[in-house]
């Protein structure tokens, strides 16, 4: 390569990265929307946070070799559809599906991929709604349309899933057989606990309603 080359791909490689970037942004707008929106209407936020990331040009070269993936642009683009990703945690189960139904039925927004691992938890216990969308950013000389990992879960399976992770990593992949099970244990211990707080919730939204009833009529008496 001369130094021509190498500013050239320099180049190529920002402006790969910047259109995941833009996604990033445009999503987090959408997801602002909805929760800013949400809590106004309907007076409750199904949305407790929201973290964005966009995976580094290691992690896709990492990812690019252990796939077997040819190293080219137009390959990692047809192939990693993580690079853009968002995680936004729920406080209930049928909060994921709220959010999940109002992203998806934007008319801008075309589902690639749903995986829903609450439904089908992964043998380890791991549960999450993964799904993969493709949104429109529009440049100064095209439009691109870009995959965006999305990932929504409860608190619970969040705090799940991120100390499965550390594990993982702690033990270099080669996690001891009863810690295996001690996970899964657990992972059935944030179910019950994802389920029971469900039950509270729509009792608590039951007494809710039924007070906002009494008041009508006293007013209305
Ligand atoms: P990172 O660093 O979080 O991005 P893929 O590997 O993405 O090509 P796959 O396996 O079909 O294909 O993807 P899937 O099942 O949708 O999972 C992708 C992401 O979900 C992972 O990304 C994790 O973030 C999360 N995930 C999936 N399974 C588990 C699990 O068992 N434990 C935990 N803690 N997280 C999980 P990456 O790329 O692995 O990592």
């Amino acid at each position: 390569f001369n130094l021509n080359d190498l500013k050239s791909i320099k180049k190529e490689l920002t402006r790969f990265m910047m259109a995941y970037k833009f996604a990033v942004d445009e999503m987090n707008t959408k997801i602002n929307i909805l929760k800013e929106e949400f809590q106004y209407i309907h007076d409750y936020n199904p949305i407790e946070h929201v973290k964005s990331r966009l995976k580094s040009p290691e992690s896709i070269a990492k990812k690019v070799s252990r796939k077997n993936m040819e190293l080219n642009l137009n390959s990692i683009k047809e192939n990693l559809r993580d690079i853009a990703g968002i995680r936004i945690t729920c406080s209930f189960i049928s909060d994921i599906y709220k959010v999940s139904e109002m992203l998806q039925s934007q008319k801008d927004v075309t589902v690639v991929e749903c995986k829903d691992y609450i439904k089908n938890p992964k043998p380890n216990g791991y549960r999450s709604l993964h799904l993969i969308v493709e949104i429109p950013i529009f440049m100064s000389d095209r439009e691109e349309r870009i995959p965006v990992e999305i990932q929504i879960r409860t608190i619970a399976m969040d705090f799940w899933a991120s100390l499965e992770h550390k594990i993982f990593y702690k033990y270099n992949k080669d996690v001891p057989l009863s810690l295996l099970q001690e996970l899964k244990d657990a992972a059935t211990s944030a179910t019950e606990l994802d389920l029971k707080m469900e039950r509270l919730n729509n009792e608590i939204n039951i007494v809710k309603e039924k007070n906002k009833e009494d008041e009508v009529l006293v007013h209305n008496e």
